[in-house]
């Protein structure tokens, strides 16, 4: 007993703790927009406008509190000038660690984009693709609509931390967004104490509203992760951003996708959201739509 209730004060301090980091996330004081020591910031190098040459891509602060950090990126071209940043007023989460790479879009030329992760969660993280936009001194996100307005439009779900899968799937040099989460398909048991608990500590926390949902979470953790689920699949299209596959595109993937798994990973079930039970499938809603990036 006394294992649990340690174990579900860190489930508290974790989800207590991402939320508060959204709330800081969404109005970063911007001190130092044009930070001037560029050797220290953490960088990718990747070939951003397709030119054959790799820039270096920084990622740099706008703040120096280390607590309240958004982060811009800036390419540098091998003379040390800059040629492209991202749009004022448009910032990111800091990268989790060793989450940038380099990813190609169309595997036969030569621009990339950079991938990272961001935490969103106990268990969960968003990803984002950055790349040069043609002809302009730009570093975009590449989104799942073709104008964006919000983060969602341009971020990716993961139900793991850094479970993103990208690959060319079907081998036609175009690249795929594979997006898993975890099926909870049952209710286990928490204890009415634990409920009470759980049900202070975010009244206390002015969040009255979210004590149901954090209520079925820690019922479901308890109750245990079932199989790994194909949440969504999109494919970079001619439009220069990412289309989610529905219908017999998602599944024409899919079946490639599960074949492919089996033969890795036998003894780990994989289903597609179709196959998912509505409480399970409502469940992963829930949980993407408390933990994802707010603006
Ligand atoms: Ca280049
Ligand atoms: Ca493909």
């Amino acid at each position: 007993m006394k294992h649990k209730i340690l174990w579900l004060i860190l489930l508290i301090l974790a989800i207590a703790g991402a939320i508060f980091a959204y709330i800081k996330y969404r109005k970063p004081e911007i001190i130092n927009p044009m930070a001037s020591n560029q050797d220290n910031y953490p960088f990718i190098f990747a070939d951003l406008d397709g030119d054959d040459t790799r820039e270096k891509v920084n990622i740099q602060p706008l703040t120096e509190d280390e607590n309240n950090r958004a982060y811009i990126f800036v390419a540098y071209n091998q003379q040390g000038e800059e040629i492209a940043r991202t749009p004022e007023g448009i910032f990111f989460p800091e990268p989790m660690k060793d989450s940038l790479e380099t990813v190609k879009l169309i595997s036969e030329l030569p621009k990339e984009a950079i991938r990272f992760d961001v935490f969103a969660g106990p268990h969960s993280s968003e990803t984002f693709f950055l790349t040069q936009v043609k002809n302009e001194p730009l570093i975009a996100p590449v989104c799942k609509v073709k104008e964006y307005h919000s983060f969602q439009d341009c971020a990716f779900w993961s139900g793991e931390l850094g479970e993103l899968v990208t690959v060319d799937i079907d081998d036609d040099k175009i690249l795929e967004v594979i997006e898993f989460v975890d099926e909870y398909p049952k209710l286990g048991e928490i204890g009415a104490d634990i409920e009470t608990m759980i049900s202070d500590e975010f009244s206390a926390g002015g969040m009255e509203s979210k004590v149901e949902d954090m209520i079925e979470i820690a019922k479901r953790e308890a109750g245990g992760r079932g199989r790994k689920v194909v949440w969504n699949i999109y494919r970079f299209g001619q439009d220069q951003f990412f289309e989610k596959l529905t219908d017999e595109d998602f599944n024409t993937v899919y079946y490639l996708l599960s074949d492919m798994w089996q033969e890795e990973l036998p003894d780990k079930p994989l289903i597609s959201k179709n196959q998912m039970s509505r409480a399970s499938y409502n469940f992963a809603e829930m949980m993407k739509n408390t933990w994802q990036l707010k603006n």
